[in-house]
C-alpha cells in the first residue's frame, strides 16, 4: 500500500517527515507548499477542505492534523515490537514513537501532545506567526503579539523539569512528542527567544538523529 504525504516547507510538515524518517517507512511526497495556491487546487481539496498541509493517504485513509498523523504512524508502523518492552511500561521499544494505549506512558504522551499542540503552538506561536509574518492576511495586533510573547515563555517553564531531568519527553525513548517539541522549539528560536540551557541541549540532541535529517531534507524539497 503506498503511503503519501502531501505538504513541504513548514514546521507542521516537518513533523510527519520526521516520523516516517524515525520509522523507515517509505512513502511518495507531494511537497506542495501554504499560500502557493497549490493547497487551493482541485486535487487537492478533495483531499482537505482545510486547505492545509499537512495531509497522509494510506490507503482509503486521509488523515490532516501533525499531531494526529505522527501518532498514526507511530501507531501503524512504530509499535510492531510489542514483544520488545523498554524499562518504561508501555513503551514498547527504543524505535517506537507511540507507547501503548492504556499505559501510564501513553497518558503522558497524550498529555506533552495536547500541551504542545495547545500552549506551544496554536495560542501562543501560532498567534505570533499571525499577527508577524501573516499580518498582511490576519492583520496587525501588538498587544496579541505581547502576550502570546510572553505566554510562550511562561508556558514553557511547565516543560523545563523534564527537560533538565531526561533525554525524552516520555519514558527512556524518543517518541512522537519529542518530533512536536523540537518543531516549536526551532520555531521558537527562529522568532528570537532565548531559551534556556536544558531546552538548548534537548534541541541540539534531537537535532543529532539522523530521522531528523532525513526529514530536512526532504521538508525542503518545496514543490
Ligand atoms: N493544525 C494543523 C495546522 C496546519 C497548518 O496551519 N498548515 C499551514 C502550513 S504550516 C497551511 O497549510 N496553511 C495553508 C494556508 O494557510 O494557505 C496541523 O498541525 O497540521
Amino acid at each position: 500500500m503506498t503511503i503519501t504525504l502531501w505538504g513541504a516547507g513548514t514546521s507542521r510538515t516537518l513533523r510527519p517527515h520526521w516520523a516516517l524518517a524515525e520509522l523507515g517507512v517509505e512513502y511518495v511526497s507531494k511537497p506542495i507548499g501554504p499560500r502557493t495556491g497549490e493547497t487551493q487546487a482541485a486535487e487537492f481539496r478533495a483531499l482537505n477542505t482545510k486547505e492545509k498541509v499537512p495531509v497522509l493517504v494510506d490507503g482509503d485513509l486521509v488523515l490532516t492534523e501533525s499531531a494526529a498523523i505522527v501518532t498514526y504512524l507511530g501507531d501503524r508502523f512504530g509499535r510492531l515490537g510489542r514483544g520488545q518492552r523498554g524499562t518504561t511500561p508501555g513503551l514498547v521499544s527504543s524505535a517506537a514513537l507511540t507507547p501503548e494505549p492504556g499505559t501510564v506512558a501513553r497518558a503522558r504522551y497524550n498529555e506533552w501532545l495536547s500541551y504542545i499542540l495547545m500552549e506551544l503552538d496554536a495560542h501562543t506561536l501560532y498567534v505570533m506567526r499571525k499577527h508577524g509574518d501573516l499580518k498582511h492576511l490576519y492583520g496587525e495586533a501588538p498587544a496579541a503579539m505581547d502576550a502570546a510573547r510572553a505566554g510562550f515563555e511562561k508556558q514553557l517553564r511547565w516543560a523545563r523539569p523534564r527537560v533538565e531531568a531526561a533525554d525524552h519527553l516520555v519514558g527512556d525513548a524518543f517518541t512522537g512528542v519529542d518530533i512536536l517539541m523540537t518543531t516549536c522549539l526551532d520555531w521558537a528560536v527562529a522568532y528570537g527567544f532565548e531559551l534556556p540551557e536544558p531546552f538548548l541541549g534537548y534541541r541540539s540532541r534531537q537535532h543529532h538523529r539522523v530521522g531528523f535529517k532525513k526529514a530536512v531534507q526532504a521538508n525542503s524539497a518545496v514543490g
